[in-house]
């Protein structure tokens, strides 16, 4: 599955560097901002509030009104839009601060909303010093109409109290759509679609519907019915009845997911018949309903049919035009680009609606993902994608972080900088604690082996071969941040829903920044060689136990740098520990690869007696690729066993033409056996061998999936 999550790419650089905002932090950041140096209005005396429509009295809680204070006048419309040059499109504002006093002026009411956003940003930002704004003349607008979150992952729904709080969230940054779809609710998808929300539930969602009217946000309720639907009037009934109970609860916005089901349901022309049945009988007789949302079965180009005849071309052809319909990318976790834009619009004929799987960790549960917001194309326009939401973690509070980046790309794209939004974000989410929310989140942030991101970029590791002592004391202050961050943030965060999603991750970071820290420690006793003894003391005392090894992997973070060197320092310390006792160059195997994966410890899991565990290279295959083992020193080979897939004999990830060849020097390779065509499993033995590398090198074919190895013997005794 996790292949099919993740793009078929190699761990890329973040892009973009922190910049000076001169305490001047906005978010999402503006289109246009004009500063008037020195100048600056008194708040001190509060705000003459001129509330030309009466709408926005309890939206300014930040200020306080004066009648002697200064003039604050908020109002919105085309007419008055236009005379401020405000651009024409739902969410632009003005925001004016002068001499005169402070000027809102929205296109639209929520226009009006996101300038009083803007302004409090304003005020709450370091320049203001709390009371003296600066003069500005900001003339801003978003760049997509639709932007949020779909709360679409399998796993536990978020509660009440996050939900309220994220709503909260997209309000302030500027987020207008909430599409309500969390997998794991009945009365989303099955079994119970077809019935009403329990009256508890029911009155639940009431209150997320007012708390997204309060916040300008679209409140888009979907239904997931496509896995037992029959196309038949009675079902068409039931849902239409069910549409009716959301509408009674308050919902104006609907969609309808037609993801990761089977069977009949799946039917493209079935599909679009119901939708446009929908828009004629439910969304235009009712009129205050907005066109609908659909996730086609086919949402990721994946397993989508690309031709005339596919499901896709079927959706442009047959539906109504007003209806947005979702897409992934090129797989299920993937990157936005121009290209995958380009497939998916000239099949449906519409600007696609981006449904981007990030930070959602549903198929890696044991991850939390709080690295900057990248990968989406920053020169894409409305003409390209009609919007985006993201799909986050069910850790709805550790999600902000990634959500503070989706802001701020989907209203001004092409100002997007992936890194200084993530400085802002961790800036704005833990204020008290700052550097240490950093230090975790640097670290925790690549998938190992879904939709990779870099992790770490800052860390500088190395094998104990290369080791100076000036690198050597750089890691060390970093594992003792590590150490101690999670403490920092224990007794700083004021945040304590995000401490505690956060904890058990927290509690295996410190763990890791210890053992990280005193391998270091150790490698300077085992570098002086001077006190074996002291030394193998504390290289027990530093070993992780199997009962350390379950939780950290339940928890896991540091997986791209931060435990790699832990592990590689630890056994590269104990081959040379054994070899300077022995006098001989000790069996301990160490997997290599032409993947960059190889030089990570995933490949330990061929080495590790367990065939239920295996080394995946994390990206597609080619020809020429391989995947092998280093013996250390050059001994005689008489025997090689290879057992290749993740799980099955029917397993896609292995190499199905592929050839077995050794090395003395591991730059000349000898064969050792002719093509073997489809084998799992393959097994050598022959007249011993003189090498020190082994490997199984893939040949000529088709296949693109990841390598897997379940196990990799050499020698077996
Ligand atoms: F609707 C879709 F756009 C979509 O992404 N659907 C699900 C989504 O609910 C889930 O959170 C996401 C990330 O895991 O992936 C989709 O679910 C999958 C994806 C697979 F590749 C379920 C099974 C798969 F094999």
């Amino acid at each position: 599955l996790s292949s099919q999550r993740s793009e078929k790419q190699d761990v890329q650089a973040v892009p973009g560097k922190k910049v000076d905002h001169k305490g001047l932090i906005l978010n999402p950041q503006p289109h246009q901002i004009v500063t008037m140096a020195g100048k600056t209005c008194n708040l001190s005396q509060g705000i003459n509030l001129k509330d030309k429509q009466d709408k926005f009295a309890g939206y300014l809680d930040f200020l306080s009104p004066n009648k002697k204070g200064v003039k604050l006048t908020i109002d919105f419309g085309q007419k008055v839009a236009s005379k401020a040059n405000v651009k024409a499109v739902s969410g632009a504002y003005a925001l004016v601060v002068n001499e005169k006093g402070i000027t809102i002026t929205g296109f639209d009411e929520r226009g009006a909303f996101y300038g009083i956003q803007t302004l409090k940003q304003l005020v709450e930002s370091p320049v203001s010093s709390g009371s003296a704004l600066p003069f500005v003349e900001i003339s801003d607008y978003p760049d997509l109409p639709n932007r949020g979150v779909v709360e679409g992952f399998y796993g536990t729904p978020w509660s009440h109290e996050v939900r309220l709080s994220l709503i909260d969230f997209y309000g302030k940054f500027k987020m207008n759509s909430y599409l309500y779809g969390p997998k794991d609710d009945p009365y989303h998808s099955c079994p119970n679609w077809r019935l009403p929300y329990p009256e508890k539930e029911a009155q639940h969602i009431k209150e997320l519907v007012n708390a997204c009217n309060r916040n300008y946000v679209d409140f888009v309720w979907a239904i997931h019915p496509g896995q037992d639907i029959k196309w038949n009037e009675e079902d068409y009934q039931n849902l239409i009845n069910k549409f009716n109970w959301m509408y009674d609860l308050g919902v104006r916005h609907f969609a309808i997911f037609f993801d990761d089901i089977s069977g009949e349901g799946t039917n493209p022309l079935k599909q679009t018949e119901l939708l446009n049945r929908l828009t004629e009988e439910f969304v235009k007789v009712k009129g205050d309903v907005s066109p609908l949302t659909v996730c086609p079965t086919d949402y990721s180009k994946l397993w989508a049919n690309p031709t005339e005849k596919g499901s896709l071309a079927i959706y442009g052809k047959t539906l109504n035009p007003e209806i947005k319909v979702f897409w992934t990318g090129d797989v299920v976790c993937s990157d936005l680009t121009p290209e995958t834009l380009d497939f998916i619009n000239s099949r449906i004929k519409r600007p696609a609606y981006y449904w981007w799987n990030y930070p959602v960790t549903d198929y890696i549960r044991n991850f939390l993902l709080q690295g900057p917001v990248y990968g989406l194309d920053t020169s894409l326009t409305a003409n390209e994608t009609c919007g985006i939401v993201s799909n986050p973690m069910e850790h709805g509070e550790a999600s902000k972080l990634a959500l503070y980046g989706v802001a701020d790309y989907t209203w001004n794209i092409a100002d997007y900088n992936a890194i200084d939004n993530w400085e802002r974000g961790l800036a704005e989410l833990v204020p008290e604690a700052t550097d240490a929310y950093r230090t975790f989140a640097i670290h925790s942030s690549d998938t190992e082996n879904g939709y990779r991101r870099d992790e770490s970029w800052e860390t500088q590791t190395f094998r104990l071969a290369d080791w100076t002592d000036e690198a050597a004391n750089a890691l060390e202050e970093e594992f003792k941040k590590v150490e101690s961050a999670p403490a920092r943030l224990e007794s700083s965060c004021k945040n304590a829903a995000l401490i505690n999603e956060l904890r058990p991750w927290l509690t295996e970071f410190g763990k890791l920044g210890t053992r990280g820290k005193q391998a270091i420690e150790l490698a300077r006793i085992y570098r002086s060689g001077k006190d074996d003894a002291l030394f193998w003391e504390k290289y027990i005392q530093n070993i992780m136990t199997p009962e350390d090894r379950r939780s950290y992997e339940a928890h896991k973070s540091g997986t791209l740098k931060l435990q790699p060197f832990y592990e590689n320092a630890m056994d590269d310390m104990a081959h040379g520990y054994l070899k300077k006792l022995s006098g001989k160059v000790p069996t301990d195997y160490r997997g290599i690869g032409s993947f960059s994966s190889a030089h990570t410890v995933q490949t330990k899991l061929m080495f590790d007696n367990d065939s239920t565990t295996f080394y995946t290279s994390g990206i597609a295959q080619k020809a020429n690729d391989w995947i092998g083992v280093d013996l250390r020193d050059v001994r005689d080979v008489t025997e090689i066993s290879i057992l290749q897939g993740r799980n099955s004999k029917d397993d896609v990830d292995y190499f199905d033409h592929a050839i077995v060849e050794c090395s003395a020097d591991g730059r000349t390779w000898k064969a050792l056996t002719g093509e073997l065509d489809k084998q799992y499993i393959i097994h050598w033995q022959g007249a011993p061998e003189k090498a020190r590398y082994v490997r199984l090198k893939r040949l000529d074919s088709k296949r693109t999936n990841y390598a897997s190895v379940r196990s990799f013997d050499v020698n077996p005794l």
